[in-house]
């Protein structure tokens, strides 16, 4: 086990800050957490980021080290118990894929949706569900025969692509869009009961109310923001 004092910089509903809570828990590394105010940021956040000021921050015996997924390999270097990514190269480099996947294309589809559904019509509507699905399929395909991304445990791509997990019901009830179904997706949902039936995941997920209100408030500010452009 990795010894030295551990920091983590991050806000309550952070989905990047959520990876690193998984992580360590998984590691059962003892850490302080530091809630910071993203409209606000601390001299300590805007010293140990300065490149791109955002959370999650890891300082691990006063270094710091930024980006999730780069933590999330720094955390399974430095802390060998309970392996996060395969030793396989492939197995690892199918895991990375996926991580980055989830960042640069779902990640994007379904905060398009979110922000955007009430606002645009018929065909706008249909492109961003289209592009949405588009990447699930991907993610169905992928589960094929497996129970997690990463196999039989929860591993490296599982944790990155974890958001999706509570996200997906949380768009729902702000937008009414239902992304994944057991019908259409019936690998993703028995992938999310698996994932969010683990204690160590159910446990430190952001309470659902403070979550909703927040989506909605983003959007309604989203909405009307638009309406007067
Ligand atoms: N690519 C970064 C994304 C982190 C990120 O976007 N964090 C948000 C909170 S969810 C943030 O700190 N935003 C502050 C800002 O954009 O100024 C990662 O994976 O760590």
């Amino acid at each position: 086990m990795a010894t030295g004092e551990v920091k983590l910089l991050g806000t309550w509903s952070s989905p990047f800050v959520l990876r690193i809570k998984w992580a360590l828990g998984m590691k059962g590394a003892q850490y302080e957490f530091i809630e910071e105010d993203i409209s606000n940021k601390s001299p300590m956040l805007l010293q140990y980021n300065p490149v791109y000021k955002k959370v999650p921050v890891l300082v691990h015996d006063g270094k710091p080290i930024t980006e999730s997924l780069i933590i999330l390999e720094y955390i399974d270097e430095m802390w060998k118990e309970n392996p996060i990514l395969l030793k396989d190269p492939y197995e690892k480099a199918v895991a990375r894929f996926l991580s980055n996947f989830g960042d640069s294309k779902v990640c994007i589809t379904a905060i398009y949706l979110l922000l955007h559904l009430c606002i645009s019509t018929g065909e706008k509507q249909q492109e961003a569900i289209t592009s949405a699905a588009e990447n699930l399929n991907i993610l169905e395909e992928k589960l094929e025969g497996k129970r997690f991304f990463g196999g039989e445990t929860i591993g490296y791509a599982d944790i990155s692509l974890g958001w999706i997990s509570y996200m997906v019901s949380l768009l729902d009830d702000v937008t009414n869009v239902k992304l994944i179904d057991e019908v259409t997706y019936p690998l993703l949902s028995q992938w999310i009961s698996n994932f969010t039936s683990s204690p160590l995941i159910k446990d430190s997920l952001p309470p659902r109310d403070r979550m909703v209100s927040k989506f909605r408030m983003l959007r309604e500010a989203f909405l009307a923001s638009a309406a007067t452009a």
